[in-house]
Formats: C-alpha cells, sequence, structure tokens
C-alpha cells in the first residue's frame, strides 16, 4: 500500500542552500508548492481504492490502470510529487560542480565535455517555454538531455531521469525575479552529484 503518500523532507536544512537558493524560497517550494501536489493526490486517490495500492512510479507509467476521468489529474498531480522529490534530492550545498568516475566518463561520451553538458542543460532550462523542467536522463542506457512542460515527467519503461531543475517562476522568482539564466547558472553549485551518480551506477546495473 502506498497511499496515503507522505510528504518526504527536505533532506537537508531551509538555509543550506544558500546563497543560491534562499531559505524563503525553499520554504515556499517544498512547504507550499510540493505539499500541495501529494495532498492533491492523496484526495484524488481517496476515491479510488484500487489505485492506493500503485507506487508514484506505476501511477505515472500505467497510465492504462487509470480511470478516464481521472488520468489527467493524476498525471500532473503524481508529476508533481515525483518530479519535486527528484528535484529537491538532486541538491545539497557540497559545492562539489563535477560528476565523477563513470558518471563523469558517460557525461564525457554523451555530450563531448563537461562543458558542454552544462550548456546542454543550461540551454534546455533557461528556454523552456513557461513553465517545467529540464532533465538528464537515462533512456536505454544512453544519457540524454531533454526538457517537458509542466509537471509531465519522463518517466517510462525504458526512459529513467538522473537530474531535473525545476523552471517554474516560483522555483526562483523571490530571489531572482525573472533572471532565469541566472538561477539556473547558480544552481549548478548545488547539484548532488553523488546521489546523481550513484543513481547511475544503479540503473546501469538492471537490465534493458
Ligand atoms: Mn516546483
Amino acid at each position: 500500500m502506498h497511499y496515503p503518500f507522505e510528504v518526504e523532507k527536505l533532506p537537508y536544512a531551509y538555509t543550506a542552500l544558500e546563497p543560491f537558493l534562499s531559505c524563503e524560497i525553499l520554504r515556499f517550494h517544498h512547504d507550499k508548492h510540493y505539499v500541495a501536489y501529494v495532498n492533491k493526490l492523496n484526495e484524488i486517490l481517496k476515491n479510488y481504492p484500487n489505485l492506493q495500492n500503485m507506487s508514484l512510479e506505476e501511477l505515472l507509467t500505467d497510465t492504462e490502470a487509470l480511470p478516464n476521468e481521472a488520468k489527467t489529474s493524476i498525471r500532473n498531480n503524481a508529476g508533481g510529487v515525483y518530479n519535486h522529490e527528484l528535484y529537491f534530492t538532486c541538491m545539497n550545498c557540497s559545492d562539489s560542480e563535477l560528476p565523477t568516475d563513470h558518471l563523469a566518463a558517460a557525461i564525457n561520451v554523451a555530450f563531448g565535455s563537461i562543458d558542454q553538458f552544462k550548456a546542454e542543460l543550461s540551454g534546455a532550462a533557461v528556454n523552456q517555454f513557461g513553465s517545467g523542467y529540464a532533465w538528464l536522463i537515462l533512456s536505454n542506457k544512453s544519457l540524454e538531455i531533454i526538457a517537458t512542460p509542466n509537471q509531465d515527467t519522463p518517466i517510462s519503461a525504458t526512459v529513467t531521469p538522473l537530474l531535473c531543475i525545476d523552471v517554474w517562476e516560483h522555483a526562483y522568482y523571490l530571489q531572482y525575479q525573472n533572471r532565469r539564466a541566472d538561477y539556473v547558472d547558480n544552481w549548478f553549485h548545488l547539484i548532488n552529484w553523488d546521489f546523481v551518480g550513484a543513481r547511475y551506477m544503479s540503473l546501469m546495473k538492471e537490465p534493458v
């Protein structure tokens, strides 16, 4: 039983990501925006006991199992939960600016260099029109960068996201106002490369 979904605590203090991301932003982002998605998802699932044993990933991938009238709202809210949990977990305050080991090697193969990877991810984040996310994904064991609108989640049998940056205005406006590019630039200081590297390694071990 996965229902009711529980709010995941931030894995660091609200002030931990300063000066790159303010305490005020993290408080609103986690305690209001993310929590609202968890509550809304639970509210919807309350009416569907037969969906209450599905995991978040199953709700997002096995859409055939969802009733037509609730498909869109479940996708949006389960996406809002999944995306925010990955976003918060992908950050920390270690200020390790570079990936290491196998992930670093894979990034070099996929993008040519770490700098080129940063340029491409940054471009996807800055150019995403309106609200959404930019992602580093593992697709059939290859690294790719994509952007998605709203709370869409790039997850399927063969695609798993490794890292995401939230570019909804609520993720940066209180500190950066309209300067999304500055937020994205500074966010690179916050990537938890230990987490992303470990996630990459465990996914590479799974059969395709
Ligand atoms: Mn958000």
